[in-house]
């Protein structure tokens, strides 16, 4: 069926290939991981031509494939190589590396290759990760609610697990190992004690047998005061030796059902969360406390910088610089702190988080957000590409040459534990992410996590073909779609800088005007202050002095409107309504240039997509285009909405030539 649950694992045949055949897969040694490579190249058969050598996969212990002296080395754990040679006097397709799965990856690159289009002349696949963990973070509720989650509930059904393993989990692995994700946190930050709880571990742990052929290693979010509502203590004190002790039975149990558990997440003391402030210990305490639990059996603590309470009602934005800045070097070696791409909140633009290049000594991995919560949800096509690539390229200045990716993948100070987690948004929609391209921004997720470096617009290339054909016909409307599409966001959103303008709660639509609620820095107007004068959270000296986070060049370039990308302005300053773009136009002109922008984007996507209707099956293509004219009813209705409440601010009339709110 066309309904999208085969993601971009789509083997078709394309329509050049004259015959097919039974490839031959030959498996040398048997494991779990080579057997389940080998079945998924089997699949793939479809895409083998009759000029397709047989295949071999095997690892570099293997001694034919030692006797080639491939420089595999360096591919460590996890990089593969694939290219054609000569084994026993016969031409072969030889998929290698140093592990089974690294071979399964080299599996998935062959797949990949075969499903864009290229060719077995001269095929030469080798690749390494950049980055140790690539983990998919589930807000998944036990209660099947997923935090956030617009494609269904939760993939994981706990009332038939253990038991019943639904062939869904195997699918599920397969397309996150086919970009190399190799964990999943199973439960939402906001976590239950009861997931710590003997049948809950049952369950993970029968998810985690599932997972285990495919590289996938489970974790689970940990409840800080999970000692006392399901250990029977008084008290969740870190430093108190019951609690650690505590910690380390239950973390002995979770490795007797599940030796390669990975570890826990923790959020802490924020948005009401337990946790170790809660005993006036720090955030390094409650991480090391657990991080002793879990260090004998090879295990870590990603610890979340996501912290926000009323300590520092004068900007959001810096609290977790201050609380985790001077813990810099005080964190036990297998804790990784997981810091937000941005300070505020997955907003559809923030600038990079001043974490990144100013804790040295400790590893920070990013977390990312694909589940789209202030972006439109599952409707609103965004394509996140470009938006995980702006902040990973970004330049820290804190050292020459280092970039977010830099600080992510350890290179800058030789970590290495190194992660990236994206924030899921895969459901039991039959989809997966309740729309065809927001399959692009879970593949882009996991690929980017593989390499940084790669470019938001390769990525794109790549699933399109996969996800519908390799052909220009369609690959490059849809990724000249997809490319803009994040940015039309921005602009019918949160233009120039603007954030956290969404409604209550929920967060979808336009609600800048919400002043009411019980803290101040829930409300749209604590982020965008606009008066009657100008509009942008000061950040400089005159105001929060946010900017002092960042590196000292950086800081300098930011503390002045002129001297700040454009893109961030009101992030940083506020500045009179009349202030002058680089287009000459005034602020408000400019807002209200891109809100219709935004606008004209959609309706540009919805033309494109008008256009694709014989190259896309129908199922597919009638979601999207429906979708589509959602998102462009809604685009008008954030543009609407915004420009009419900032009139009610500024008292300004729309410049000459806007389009006039309907
Ligand atoms: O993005 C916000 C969400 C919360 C979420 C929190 C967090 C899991 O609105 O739903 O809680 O951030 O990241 O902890």
């Amino acid at each position: 069926a066309e309904d999208g649950y085969d993601l971009w694992l789509r083997y078709h045949a394309p329509a050049t290939a004259s015959a097919r055949g039974v490839p031959t897969v030959e498996t040398r040694g048997d494991t779990p991981t080579l057997r389940v490579a080998a079945e998924e190249l089997r699949r793939g058969a479809g895409l083998f031509g009759t000029s397709m050598p047989p295949i071999v996969l095997a690892t570099a212990s293997d001694r034919d494939v030692a006797a080639l002296r491939l420089p595999l080395a360096a591919l460590g754990d996890e990089g593969y190589r694939v290219g054609q040679v000569t084994i026993g006097g016969r031409r072969t397709l030889l998929v290698t590396a140093n592990t089974d799965r690294g071979v399964l990856y080299g599996s998935f690159a062959l797949l990949r290759h075969l499903q864009t289009g290229g060719s077995l002349d001269r095929i030469d696949l080798t690749s390494t990760p950049r980055v140790k963990l690539r983990v998919l973070n589930h807000w998944d509720n036990l209660d099947g609610v997923v935090e956030r989650g617009y494609a269904g509930v939760s993939l994981w059904d706990w009332w038939t697990l253990p038991d019943f393993r639904d062939p869904r989990y195997t699918d599920y692995a397969r397309a996150n190992a086919s970009l190399g994700i190799n964990g999943t946190v199973l439960n939402n930050v906001n976590a239950k004690a009861d997931s710590l709880t003997a049948p809950y571990i049952a369950k993970a742990a029968a998810l985690a047998d599932v997972f285990r052929p495919y590289g996938i290693k489970v974790y689970l979010s940990a409840r800080f005061s999970a000692p006392i509502e399901i250990g029977g203590l008084k008290t969740a004190d870190p430093l108190d030796p019951q609690v650690a002790a505590w910690w380390k039975a239950k973390t002995d149990e979770i490795y007797r059902s599940i030796p390669d558990f990975g570890g826990f997440l923790v959020k802490a003391n924020s948005e009401g969360q337990p946790g170790p402030r809660d005993y006036h210990r720090s955030h390094a305490d409650g991480a090391n406390m657990l991080a002793a639990a879990v260090a004998p059996h090879g295990g870590i603590v990603m610890w979340r910088a996501f912290v926000y309470a009323e300590t520092d009602p004068d900007d959001r934005a810096k609290q977790a610089y201050t609380e985790f800045k001077p813990l810099d070097g005080t964190f036990a070696k297998n804790v990784i702190v997981q810091v937000k791409n941005g300070a505020i909140d997955f907003q559809p633009r923030e600038p990079f988080h001043p974490l990144f290049g100013a804790m040295p000594k400790t590893p920070l991995m990013i977390e990312f957000q694909i589940t789209k919560e202030y972006l439109g949800f599952a409707t609103h096509l965004a394509y996140l590409g470009p938006m995980f690539a702006e902040t990973l390229a970004s330049e820290t200045m804190q050292k020459p040459g280092e970039t977010v990716a830099k600080v992510v993948d350890g290179s800058v100070e030789g970590h290495n534990l190194t992660g990236m987690a994206g924030v899921a948004n895969i459901g039991r929609d039959r989809d997966w992410a309740g729309s065809t391209f927001n399959q692009a921004n879970w593949y882009a997720f996991g690929r980017m996590a593989w390499d940084p470096t790669l470019g938001a617009a390769p990525v794109a290339r790549e699933w399109a073909a996969m996800t519908f054909a390799p052909s220009a016909k369609i690959v490059d409307p849809v990724v000249a779609m997809m490319m803009g599409s994040r940015e039309a966001v921005v602009d019918y959103m949160t233009p120039l800088g603007l954030s956290h303008v969404m409604a209550t709660g929920h967060h979808y639509g336009p609600a800048p005007w919400v002043s009411d609620l019980k803290r101040p820095e829930w409300n749209p107007v604590y982020y965008h202050r606009a008066d009657k004068g100008g509009i942008g959270f000061d950040r400089t000296k005159t105001g929060s002095n946010a900017v002092a986070q960042y590196a000292p060049g950086l800081a300098r370039k930011l503390a002045a409107p002129a001297t700040t990308p454009e893109r961030e302005l009101l992030w940083f300053h506020h500045v009179p309504w009349t202030y002058r773009t680089a287009s000459g136009r005034s602020v408000w002109a400019e807002m209200v240039h891109d809100y219709d922008a935004g606008v004209g984007y959609v309706a540009g996507m919805r033309r494109q997509w008008d256009g694709l209707k014989t190259e896309v099956d129908a199922e597919r293509w009638t979601k999207t285009a429906t979708y589509l004219a959602v998102q462009e009813r809604e685009a008008r209705w954030w543009r609407d909405a915004s420009l009419a409440y900032w009139m009610s601010v500024n008292g300004l009339p729309l410049p000459a030539g806007a389009a006039a709110p309907a």
